[in-house]
């Protein structure tokens, strides 16, 4: 190795570790898409309006929508992996593409990634609540005007007046009918509705007592009484995106619902504002577990230097100063 390459070297695994440790630092650059369009509910999108939007493939097939969070994460609903959590080699994420079936060439390094972890929440036990997911990706994707992350949500006080609020995915157009080509990504308005009036509507055409809760702990509903606009099979784990003040956040993750557009069944949703110390907490440590092994990496590279200086025509960084950078 030329000394020229160390120092950059150095910087690099400086910086990899920066980003990483900073992880939140592109709350700056999240729930900003870089379009004007508007589009009405249920019709065809661009990914560019959606660039949080990612397919989460089983082998090469559409499984489930998902988020992108962070340049290394995507959330997803936990029930996408059933009993295949545990083999992240046959999963992968795609993003930056209007189709579900994306061209050969675009399934590139640029647009998708291998999944190196699946975190699914502690407190999932197979079904609903706490139907939510981490998924790390093998390694970070490029950001560009088609790829960029969605904001979390705070806090639960976000979701007052919440107005423009979207879902997207590449799911079911109808209970018995898969999306045709050219597989393009679709998004509805959905209004998001309370806790009680769900519960309440979820009750309709059954003999369940009320004292008998169907929506509760993190669930969040969001639809119409007429069923007219939903979210169907395919479109689980994608995300409900909700403008606020100007950016957008995720502020649920598509989980169940009974049947798609039947009426007094809206969708439900995780509600993602409930995870975000789960969140973060999951990313943080996960990235802090690195901070050992580049540590370990670094002090090869100093042993390295110090073996070799005799011979090296001119220090370009001293291991006092090295020491220093570090710290
Ligand atoms: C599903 O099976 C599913 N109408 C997702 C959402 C809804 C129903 C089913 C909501 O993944």
């Amino acid at each position: 190795m030329g000394w020229v390459s160390l120092p950059l070297l150095l910087s690099l695994l400086w910086r990899v570790q920066e980003h990483s440790i900073q992880a939140y630092e592109w709350a700056t650059v999240c729930g900003q898409p870089q379009t004007h369009e508007r589009i009405l509910g249920g019709q065809d999108t661009t990914q560019s309006q959606w660039p949080w939007q990612a397919s989460l493939k089983y082998k090469t097939h559409h499984w489930c929508g998902a988020s992108l969070i962070h340049s290394s994460w995507v959330l997803t609903a936990a029930h996408c992996f059933q009993d295949l959590a545990d083999d992240p080699s046959v999963w992968r994420v795609q993003l930056g593409s209007q189709s579900s079936k994306s061209h050969k060439l675009s399934f590139s390094f640029l647009h998708a990634r291998r999944v190196s972890r699946i975190i699914l929440h502690p407190y999932y036990l197979g079904w609903p609540p706490k139907d939510i997911a981490l998924v790390k990706l093998q390694s970070p994707i490029f950001f560009m005007r088609s790829i960029l992350p969605i904001c979390l949500p705070s806090s639960i006080n976000e979701f007052k007046n919440l107005t423009n609020c979207w879902v997207t995915g590449w799911g079911k157009i109808k209970e018995n009918q898969v999306l045709g080509k050219p597989w393009y990504l679709k998004a509805a308005k959905l209004p998001i509705i309370d806790q009680e009036t769900c519960d309440k509507y979820y009750h309709v055409g059954t003999t369940l007592p009320l004292f008998i809760a169907r929506i509760y702990d993190d669930m969040l509903c969001a639809g119409f009484e007429d069923g007219s606009k939903d979210a169907c099979q395919g479109d689980s784990g994608g995300p409900l995106a909700c403008e606020v003040n100007g950016s957008w956040h995720l502020i649920g993750i598509v989980s169940w619902g009974d049947g798609c557009g039947r009426p007094f069944r809206p969708s439900v949703f995780t509600n993602v504002s409930l995870h975000t110390d789960w969140i973060l907490t999951t990313i943080n440590s996960s990235t802090f577990s690195l901070i050992p092994s580049k540590l370990v990496v670094l002090l090869t590279l100093q042993l390295y230097y110090v073996s070799l200086e005799p011979i090296s025509q001119g220090a370009y960084l001293r291991s006092d100063q090295c020491g220093h950078d570090l710290s």
